[in-house]
Parts: C-alpha cells; structure tokens; sequence
C-alpha cells in the first residue's frame, strides 16, 4: 500500500454488502463492447467487483452497461433525459421477473461515469437495496491544468517529475497515463491541459503535436480531451512570422494553419490555455492590442474544429499599482460582451494569487455577458507544499458559496460558473495539477483527497466538503466510521489551521521569496512593490492589515453594494477577511475582547495547537490501515509540526519587533530571534523554475 491505487482500491468489502454486491453485479453485460468507453468502463466493473466481493466474475446477478444503442437498454424506459450528455442513470429494475442492474448513460462516456460512481458507492459499504440514481455534472469543462514543463519539471509541482515522459513519447506510452485516465475519470474529470501556462514554443511544433496526440490517443477512451497552453510569441519564437500582432494577417493564418495541424493529429483537441501579459509572458498587450484581440484571434482558428480557448484573467501589471487586487478586474471587466462565443476567461478564486484564504474574486458576477471558469490551485503552492495536511475542499467551496449579489442575493460564484445565472453554456472549473511521478501521485497521501476533491466539486460545486472527505476516506483507507468520522473531522479543520499558523485574519502573500515556502513577512527590497510581503500586510508601530476601503484604494468597490458594504465595515468584515480589507491599529479590541495583537497571537497558538491535535488524531487512527500509508503521514505531520512552529515563532518575532507589543502572559516566546528567521534561506526548495 505506497497510495498508488488512490481511491480505487477495490478491497473486499464486509461479508454482507460482499455477499448483496455479488447477487447484483456478479456479471458484467453489454451489448456495445465495441465502443472504447463502454470497453473501459467493462473492464473497470470486471477489475474492481471480484476484489470487492471476493468472488470469481460471471457469478450471481447481472450488471447491464450502455447506451440506449443497446436494444436491452433503450427497451427499459430508463428516462434517460435526467442524464444530460454526460450524465447517467443507475437502477435496479426488475425485467420478466428477474432483477437487472442497468447502468446506461445518453453517450458512453456517461456510462463511464456511471460505473465509476456505482463502484464508489459499493466501495463505502452497503448499497441501498433499491438503486435509483440520476446523476449530470453542473459545470461542461472540468479541466485539470498541469503545470508541466516540457523536461519534466513541474511549476510548484511537489510530487515528483511531470508524468508526461515528453521525451519516450510519442512511441512509447505508459501504465500511468491509463490509471491517470481511471482517476479522472471516476471523478468526471473530462480534460487536460498538458503543459504549463508559462508554456514554451516548443509545445506547437511537429513533433511535441505528436506527443500530445500520443497521449490524447490514451486518455479518450475515458473521456478525457486535451488542451495545450500557448505561448503568445510562438509564431516570432519558431521563425514563422514577423510579429505576433493578432490583428495581422499573417499572424492569423499562422495560427489558423497550426491549429488544422493540432487537429489533424488530435481530432478531438479542446483547444488552447493562454497567460498572456502576466508575469513576463508575452501576449497581444506588447503589440498594443486587447485580450479581445487576443483572444478572439485564436477563437477564431479553433471554431471550425469545435474548439475553444480558455483566456487567464491572472493580470498584474509592472508599473508601480496602488493595489494588485484591482488589477484584473480593472482590466477585464470593460471588455465585457467583446470576447467571442468560444473564449471563456479563467478567473482564479482569489483577486491575489492562491493564498490560504482569499475572499472571491470580484469579477465574479461582474462579467455577466462573458462565461468565466474558476481556477483553484490543487498543488499546495502557498499551503506547505505537499507534506502539510491541509484539505482544500472547505476554501473552494468557501468560494463557490459565496454569494456576489450580483444579480442579488443568492448570485453565489457557483451560479456563475455552472452558467445558471447569466445562462452561459460554455462553463467550467479548473485545477491546477498536484499530480507527479511519485508513486503516490500527489506527494502525500492526504493530496490526493485534493485531487478527489477538486473532480468532485467540478461535477457539483454543491457537494459538501465533509461529504466529500467522508467518501474519499472510506474509498481510501476504510469504510470503519471510527476511522472516517475522526479522520474526516481532522481534515475538515486542516485547512483553517494552515491560515492560522501562516496568514491568520485576512493576512496574505507572507511567503518567502521565489518558492514560496515558509515565511517572509519581513521582506520588503523585491524590486516590483506587490513582490513583497511588507506591501501586503503594511505592519507599521500602529497597526496592521490593507486598507482596501474609500481611505485606502478602495477595492471593496469592484464587489456588488451589499458585499461592498459588508467588507468595508470593520465591524461585518467577519476576522476571516478583517486585515484583507482593513488597516487595524494592534490595541483596537476584537469581538472576543482581546485586542488585535492579542488575538493575531492567539490565533497562530490555536493554528500550532491544531497541528498538534491531528498528531494525536493520527496516532490513534494509524493503526486500523497499513502500515506504509500510516508512517508516511506521521513522518509529515511531524514535518508540519515544526514548520507550523516556524511560521508562529517568525511571524510573531516579527509582527513583535514591529508593533512593539509584548506577547501576553503566558505565551510561549518564539525559539530565536529574528534574525535568525530571516537568515534561513532554501536554495534547493522545490516547484519554482
Ligand atoms: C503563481 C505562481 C506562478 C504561476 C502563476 C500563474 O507562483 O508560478 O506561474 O501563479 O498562475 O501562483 O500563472
């Protein structure tokens, strides 16, 4: 047990819900085993039931899986339109006296997510006695997109190398890539963005095309389609054309004509990724066009293969901002109603950058003619990379419910990108791969349950984060409810502790220089201002915290009125968000009674004390699963342990020296001084290139 099963361990279940799966599923049928989906999902059932039921296949009752091409399946009046296109219906039904589990879907991909979602609730325990569900995803495009460099290193990647072996294909393949389609999905993750966002030119030429279909070749049959990201100066870069302008001809027809070749090798590519004028990559703005120009120009070489381009709304510029936070906003929003029918804007679920806690971006619900997909990092980049246990369901979802009143109360961000408030069709949610070739995939155990997590609430954004754990953990390690309902308790809190013992109350961006790991909040000599933590927190003998109100630079303003009004009141901010969008002298008292620096303190304390409580937790749970997973996550809780300790003892040197508080009685002082926290440098840190 090194984790590489994930959740599709398939072990014997408990004699009674063996013994119920094997009268209802003992043998597999189908009448489309031509179709590569249908031969998936055949294979999946036929893999998984005998380990589960612990009986040879082909015994017991009958599993029917297909379409309603199958004559057996159109004939049962399965009112298969509750399934959607990529839905699917799962019935026990009784056809002349015999009872029949069906499994049908309206296309076979449904059928696919149909078998996976049966062999996740078979592997939780016992199955109601009469199965009647109907299941289609919210969201169109559940994308993951990998970080991935084309020599296998990966953007805050923690996990290993990419699991694209770029240089045996595209002759040889690998196991992986199927069992990297199997996780997918049984999650309904249906694409893929090969390479990173800072992407190369290299990626479009012949031969790297070739590769990607190689891997488009292995991930179709499960529903998985391919999207490569594209590097705005390719045309200049590979010597094909004189400008990358995208209102010049030339520069059109190049991408017109690149675009047939992609396609030509991927029929069925999704289309491009673009980071264009963000961090250094190049993009329409160099020539002094628009993101619509952008954007639209490549829209238009992939519309007639039915393709689209996801467009990233993850824009600072490098002239001296008042605050980071507007800047999207400032530059997207105007080009709302431009873009064409096949571009939707990525949008990340904070106006920042992936931190522990950030409230939703503002241009959610502020581009209603536009569809906008959300992008959530699922690689712990800002969250103690891969061995800290931090479960990242409770923020998206923290994101997702979050209601912009944009078309008023109840305009959640989940509305906004499942289409249903504006009535987009094109909608989509993506996640920024934590997978890489170790064994485990993730880097951790624990990871993966972001991985699960983040598939899970692309196909319903709806879905609790507890729930979410809960069949994660059953699936993982044990059905056992005296392992789950601990264990899922310890995760549900993992996430709020990370806030607490690095960025508590609104704070942000604290991370130490280039790889953003551990903490920073001392640096202040990067050459661009919003570089540096000082910018962020603006800690002073005074107080601490943004002002984002009308005295500061008033990003409060880009939220709808209602939101607006609550976050620039000191008093309805909630302490979540408090020095996100305030400045707050250390001595003003907390609801709690105590004053700022008081609870700042009392936070971080509660964020190590947590840490603590999961080891404990652990322990107690570690011996009702194997021993090589249980080790594993002692070893790195021990890891987050000291480093929650670090991130406490630094912080509180610091925010200590500069505010000139003393901690209260009572409260453990910090190990070192100061300098001795600033001295520590990590070289070799992994993730950043
Ligand atoms: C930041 C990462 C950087 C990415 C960037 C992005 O630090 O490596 O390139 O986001 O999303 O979080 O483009």
């Amino acid at each position: 047990e090194d984790g590489y099963g994930l959740w599709l361990r398939y072990r014997p279940l408990a004699a009674g819900p063996a013994a119920d799966l094997a009268t209802r599923a003992g043998s597999i049928e189908t009448e489309e085993a031509a179709d590569p989906t249908i031969a998936a999902a055949v294979a999946e059932l036929r893999r998984a039931l005998p380990g589960m039921t612990g009986r040879p296949a082909g015994q017991g009752g009958t599993l029917l899986i297909g379409t309603p091409a199958s004559p057996r399946i159109a004939a049962l009046g399965l009112l298969l339109a509750r399934a959607g296109d990529d839905g699917f219906v799962i019935r026990d039904v009784t056809v002349g006296g015999r009872r029949l589990l069906v499994i049908a879907g309206n296309r076979p991909v449904g059928a696919l997510y149909g078998a996976f979602h049966f062999l996740r609730l078979a592997q939780q325990g016992a199955l109601p006695a009469r199965l009647d569900v109907a299941e289609r995803p919210r969201v169109k495009l559940r994308l993951l997109n990998h970080w991935d460099n084309l020599d296998r290193t990966v953007e805050r990647g923690y996990s290993g190398q990419s699991i694209w072996a770029w240089w045996k294909l595209p002759i040889a393949s690998d196991p992986r890539y199927v069992d990297y389609a199997r996780a997918n999905a049984s999650l309904g993750i249906n694409g893929a963005v090969l390479n990173n966002v800072n992407a190369k030119p290299d990626s479009l030429t012949p031969d790297w095309i070739a590769k990607a279909a190689k891997v488009a070749d292995v991930l179709r049959p499960y529903g998985i389609r391919v999207y490569l990201s594209a590097r705005w100066s390719a045309p200049v870069e590979l010597k094909q054309a004189k400008t990358a302008d995208p209102l010049d001809p030339a520069v059109a027809a190049w991408w017109r004509a690149k675009a047939d070749e992609i396609y030509r090798a991927i029929p069925d590519f999704g289309g491009f990724l673009v980071k264009a004028n963000s961090e250094g990559q190049p993009g329409p703005q160099d020539y002094k066009r628009t993101h619509v120009d952008g954007a639209n120009m490549l829209a238009a070489a992939v519309k007639p293969h039915g393709g689209i381009v996801m467009w990233r709304a993850f824009v600072y510029s490098d002239v001296d901002p008042d605050d980071r936070a507007k800047q999207a906003y400032d530059e997207f929003k105007p080009l709302d109603s431009r873009f064409a029918d096949n571009v939707i804007v990525q949008v990340k679920n904070g106006p920042i950058d992936f931190q522990p806690r950030e409230p939703f971006h503002p241009l959610f619900g502020a581009m209603p003619k536009t569809p906008l997909m959300l992008e959530v990092q699922i690689t712990k980049e800002y969250l103690g990379f891969a061995t800290h246990l931090a479960y990242l369901a409770p923020m998206w979802s923290e994101v997702l419910a979050a209601d912009t009143y944009a078309k008023g109360r109840g305009s959640t961000v989940a509305k906004v990108i499942d289409g249903s408030l504006e009535g987009h069709r094109l909608t989509g949610m993506a996640g920024v791969a934590n997978i890489g070739s170790d064994r485990n995939w993730s880097g951790s155990i624990f990871d993966q349950a972001n991985w699960y997590a983040f598939g899970r609430l692309a196909w319903n954004p709806d879905l609790t984060p507890q729930a979410i754990a809960g069949e994660w953990a059953r699936q993982t390690f044990t059905p056992d409810p005296a392992f789950v309902t601990p264990v899922t308790a310890m995760m549900m809190g993992s996430r709020q502790a990370v806030v607490d013992y690095m960025t508590p109350m609104g704070l942000a961006h604290l991370m130490a220089t280039g790889h953003h790991y551990g903490p920073g909040p001392w640096v202040g000599d990067l050459a661009r201002p919003e570089w540096n933590p000082t910018y962020y927190h603006r800690a002073d003998k005074d107080g601490i915290g943004f002002d984002r109100t009308r005295t500061g630079s008033n990003a409060v303003a880009q939220y709808a009125a209602p939101v607006a009004k609550r976050f620039a009141d000191k008093r309805t901010v909630g302490d979540d968000f408090l020095l996100w969008f305030h400045h707050v002298g250390w001595d003003e008292r907390q609801p709690s009674g105590r004053t700022l620096w008081e609870e700042l303190v009392s936070r971080y304390d509660r964020g190590v004390a947590t840490v603590e409580g999961m080891q404990r937790t652990w322990a107690s749970l570690a011996p009702m699963i194997d021993g090589e997973r249980a080790a594993q996550i002692a070893s790195f809780l021990v890891i987050q342990k000291e480093e929650a300790i670090w991130w406490r003892d630094a912080s509180l040197a610091y925010f200590g020296s500069v505010s000139g508080r003393k901690l209260p009685t009572g409260v453990r002082p910090p190990a070192h001084d100061l300098q001795t926290y600033e001295a520590i440098r990590h070289p070799y840190a992994p993730g950043h290139h």
